[in-house]
C-alpha cells in the first residue's frame, strides 16, 4: 500500500491504517479502507470520463434524499452513504487533480461475478424494477446528465466511424463485419425515445451482475451500487445491460433464456406499476442493443489504444467486443423465443 494512498485516505479518516484494492471496475480505482473498527470504500473518480465529479456527488444527495424522504413505501435497497472529508467536503483533490471521495460499506454483503441460482437472477430483476419504482417519481430533470452521450448507441457509432478514419490498428474481420451488418439497428430506442413511445426516467446506468450487493447470510439482494452514471434516461437502458451481464452464458458464450426469465419476472413483479405498452414493446429490442452497443464501445476503444476501459493487456478489449457481440449474435437466433417469453410473464395479460 502507498504512502501517497494512505494519506489520501486520512483525508476522510485520521486513523486510516490499511488499503486494499476492491472490486474489478473497468472506469474508476476503488479501494477499500480500513480505519480503527470502521471500514469504508475509497474512490478515484476517472475525470477523463466524468469530467464533472462534483454533479455526480449531487445527483447521489437528490437520489438518496427522493428514497429517505418516501412515506409509506416499503424501501427494499439501502445505498451507501457519502463520508466526507475531515474538513466536510464531498471530494478530496489530489494533487495530479484526481477527485477522491469516500462512500460507506455495506457491511455482511457481498457481489457476484457470476450467477450461483436463478433466484440470484431474479432477485437482480426485481432490485432493479425496484430502484426503478422507487425513482419513478423522481423528476429526471432534476438530475444533472454526469456522462454525455451515454448508451446513445447512434453517437457512439459515429464515433467507431471517426476513429476509422485514422486508426493504424488493424480491423478485426469478424467484430467489423458484424457492426456493418448490425448498425442498422443502432438507432432503435433513440428513434422510439424521438418519437415520443418511451420517455425519459432516472436510470441507473450500469445494473450490471456485481453492481448489486447480496447479503452474505440470507442471500437477499440488499443494496444496489456504483451510482455515478443515474441520470435521466431509458429504464430499457438499465434492462439491457442486466439482462446483457446477467444472462450471459460465459463458458458457451450463449444467451441464457431460463436466466432470462428469471430476471423478467422479477423485474416486471415491480415495474409493472409503471410499465406502458410500449415499454413492453421495446424489451426485445434493448436487450438485442446493450450488447452490441457495449461491443461497440469496447471495439472502437481498442482500435484508439484502449483509452477508456481498462485492460491488462492490448487485446482485451478486442476479445471483450467479440464475446459482446457472440452473446448478440445468440439473442438474435432466439428472438421468438424471448418475444414469448416477455408475453407471458407480462403482467395482467
Ligand atoms: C464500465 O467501470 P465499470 O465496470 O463499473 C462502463 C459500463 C460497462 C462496463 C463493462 C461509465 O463500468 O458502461 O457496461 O464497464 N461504465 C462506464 O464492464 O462507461
Ligand atoms: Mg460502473
Amino acid at each position: 500500500m502507498s504512502d501517497q494512498l494512505l494519506a489520501i485516505a486520512r483525508q476522510f479518516a485520521d486513523s486510516a491504517s490499511h488499503i486494499t484494492p476492491l472490486g474489478n471496475g473497468l472506469i474508476n480505482d476503488t479501494f477499500l479502507v480500513k480505519s480503527g473498527s470502521q471500514t469504508f470504500v475509497l474512490q478515484r473518480i476517472n475525470t477523463q470520463v466524468f469530467p464533472n465529479p462534483e454533479q455526480i456527488m449531487a445527483n447521489f444527495v437528490s437520489l438518496s434524499r427522493h428514497i429517505t424522504q418516501k412515506n409509506g413505501v416499503d424501501v427494499r435497497l439501502q445505498l451507501p452513504q457519502i463520508l466526507s472529508t475531515v474538513i466536510n467536503t464531498a471530494l478530496y483533490q489530489d494533487e495530479q487533480g484526481g477527485a477522491w471521495r469516500a462512500l460507506s460499506f455495506i457491511a455482511d454483503s457481498e457481489s457476484l461475478e457470476t450467477v450461483r441460482t436463478l433466484d440470484d437472477v431474479r432477485q437482480a430483476g426485481q432490485a432493479l424494477g425496484h430502484f426503478h419504482r422507487l425513482l419513478s417519481d423522481l423528476e429526471p430533470g432534476t438530475l444533472h446528465d454526469t456522462l454525455p452521450g451515454f448508451h446513445i448507441t447512434p453517437g457512439y457509432l459515429q464515433q467507431y466511424r471517426q476513429v476509422l478514419t485514422h486508426t493504424l490498428v488493424k480491423q478485426d474481420p469478424y467484430c467489423a463485419e458484424f457492426i456493418d451488418r448490425f448498425q442498422h439497428r443502432a438507432d432503435a430506442l433513440e428513434a422510439a425515445k424521438q418519437q415520443g413511445l418511451l420517455s425519459l426516467r432516472v436510470i441507473h446506468g450500469d445494473p450490471k451482475l456485481n453492481n448489486f450487493l447480496f447479503d452474505v447470510n440470507s442471500r437477499q439482494i440488499i443494496s444496489l451500487i456504483d451510482l455515478d452514471t443515474v441520470k435521466p434516461g431509458l429504464v430499457h437502458y438499465d434492462v439491457g445491460d442486466c439482462v446483457r451481464s446477467c444472462c450471459h452464458n460465459t463458458d458457451t458464450g450463449e444467451f441464457d433464456l431460463k436466466c432470462c426469465g428469471a430476471l423478467l419476472t422479477g423485474y416486471f413483479s415491480e415495474a409493472g406499476a409503471f410499465f406502458t405498452d410500449h415499454d413492453y414493446q421495446y424489451l426485445y429490442p434493448a436487450i438485442r442493443l446493450i450488447p452490441f452497443e457495449l461491443g461497440l464501445r469496447f471495439y472502437t476503444d481498442y482500435l484508439q489504444g484502449n483509452r477508456y476501459f481498462k485492460v491488462t493487456e492490448p487485446e482485451q478489449n478486442l476479445r471483450r467486443a467479440a464475446e459482446q457481440f457472440r452473446l448478440c449474435e445468440s439473442i438474435q437466433t432466439q428472438e421468438s423465443a424471448i418475444n414469448s417469453l416477455i408475453a407471458e410473464l407480462r403482467p395482467g395479460e
